[in-house]
């Protein structure tokens, strides 16, 4: 079974948004033009409290985009965004949620950031994706969303290592690329790990 993975395509990571990925609402009616095409669709959705550990509003001093510290680890601060129950978090208007069977939440716990949609990054809390995917029967994911230098490339990395074939659809996906060339960079890193790049074109009759 084929299943199609929508990484936080949230308004807070759209043009106008809290923490927006550039070009990012381009991926939209790709991703609608996708759906059609895989036996199932799941989605992820960036979930965090008003006081999550990976804002920068939550370490006194500091701007976003600045690197602080979390659970120990360097981590990237940034502007609050996606927090629960927000017009930030809500799926991003046009996309077409009626073939979404199960929406995976992450990010809940202030005091550990979640880029992946299978676990955190301390990889204690698992999000249930891989079991979903399991007890569908699923082999291949096809991951599409923002923003493919984070959420994206965490999520692939994790299915490659949780056993399913993984695929990244190149233009169903953008990143925030800062500095320039990180975008490039990520997806080198995730074909040289395994991941198949494809374009929505190959998956489109
Ligand atoms: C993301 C930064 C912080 C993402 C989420 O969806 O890629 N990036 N939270
Ligand atoms: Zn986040």
């Amino acid at each position: 079974m084929k299943t199609l993975i929508l990484v936080d395509l949230q308004n807070d990571f759209l043009p106008g948004g809290a923490l927006a990925v550039p070009d990012g609402d381009a991926v939209i009616p790709v991703v609608n033009r996708l759906q059609p095409h895989f036996d199932y669709v799941v989605a992820t959705q960036d979930w965090h409290p008003p006081d999550h550990g990976s804002f920068a509003s939550s370490h006194p001093g500091r701007e976003p985009f600045e690197t602080g510290q979390l659970a120990g680890r360097p981590q990237t601060l940034w502007p609050e965004h996606c927090v629960q129950h927000t017009d930030g978090a809500r799926f991003a208007p046009g996309l077409d949620t009626q073939r979404i069977a199960q929406v995976f939440t992450k990010g809940h716990d202030p005091s550990v950031d979640s880029y992946s949609g299978f676990h955190d990054n301390e990889r204690e809390f698992s999000t249930g994706l891989a079991d979903w995917l399991r007890q569908h029967s699923v082999n291949s994911v096809w991951i599409a969303g923002l923003a493919t230098d984070y959420c994206v490339k965490a999520t692939a990395l994790d299915a490659l290592h949780e056993g399913f074939q993984t695929h990244l659809i190149v233009d169903a996906c953008r990143g925030i690329d800062q500095p320039p060339g990180h975008v490039a960079a990520t997806l080198a890193e995730l074909e040289a790990a395994g991941v198949k790049l494809v374009h929505s074109q190959d998956l489109l009759p």
